[in-house]
């Protein structure tokens, strides 16, 4: 259990070696996302350690989006976002849908010339001019995933077009992706990207790269998104014959 596990961990402080073992338990799935954790109380007792070392560590936990607390019935561990593979939705339809609240925070946004790789994801000339949104994007204010987008510029007014969705911002101007070709695979968060992600340094993410089509048939985004692998099942039916 959580005490045998708790003292052979070493090292200080307190608080950091529960959060390891809390850690641990979760991912281990010790608790199902349907049953509370032990209250603080007991957690404290069991441990012999004092409550305001369990809330600090339970509260780490929960601002890192691993646990969620549910007013009057406890604390939980956090269900997995199950997001469909073969659906061309948007991450603020995906949110929306599930009932929670999107913000996204820019890392960088700005006007430039396509890059050799750029031109090849979205067959554009060299000299092309494109835009690139690179955002931390959140689900009820717990880092989900780091979007790179490069969008021709052709697409939209400029790069202050986009505020909350890149897709509202195309779909108004008729150039929303109706078609997309996708890319999953397995990657380690660097350093830089594990801080934003409120993740340990070298936390698994699952990359996904998309290049979305317009009606016309022309690519109007590559995107490279890295998705929390704690947080994100990616899931599609199958049929036999397709
Ligand atoms: C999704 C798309 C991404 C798109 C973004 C737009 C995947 C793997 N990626 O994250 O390609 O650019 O949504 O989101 O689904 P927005 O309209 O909320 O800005």
């Amino acid at each position: 259990g959580l005490k045998s596990t708790f003292n052979t961990t070493a090292g200080t402080p307190l608080y950091q070696r529960l959060t390891k073992v809390l850690r641990g338990a979760i991912e281990s799935s010790l608790w199902d996302a349907d049953d509370p954790l032990p209250s603080e109380r007991d957690i404290a007792e069991t441990l012999e350690i004092s409550r305001v070392t369990v809330r600090k560590a339970i509260d780490g936990l929960v601002e890192d989006g691993l646990l969620v607390r549910k007013r009057g019935s406890g604390t939980f561990v956090a269900g997995r976002v199950e997001k469909s593979f073969a659906t061309l939705t948007s991450f603020t339809e995906d949110m929306v849908s599930r009932g929670r609240k999107v913000r996204s925070d820019w890392l960088m946004r700005e006007r430039g010339l396509v890059t050799p790789e750029e031109s090849l994801s979205l067959s554009l000339s060299p000299g092309a001019a494109v835009l690139r949104f690179h955002r931390l994007r959140c689900a009820d204010n717990v880092p989900m995933a780091i979007e790179y987008a490069t969008v021709p510029a052709a697409c939209l007014p400029s790069e202050h077009a986009v505020e909350d969705s890149l897709y509202e911002a195309l779909r108004i101007r008729n150039q929303r992706p109706v078609r997309a070709l996708q890319r999953l695979r397995a990657v380690l968060f660097t350093e830089e990207q594990a801080k934003l992600m409120l993740v340990e340094p070298g936390s698994a993410g699952l990359f996904i790269e998309r290049i979305g089509f317009n009606a016309a048939g022309a690519a109007v985004e590559w995107t490279r998104s890295y998705y929390r692998g704690d947080a994100y099942d990616f899931v599609a039916e199958l049929n036999l014959g397709n």
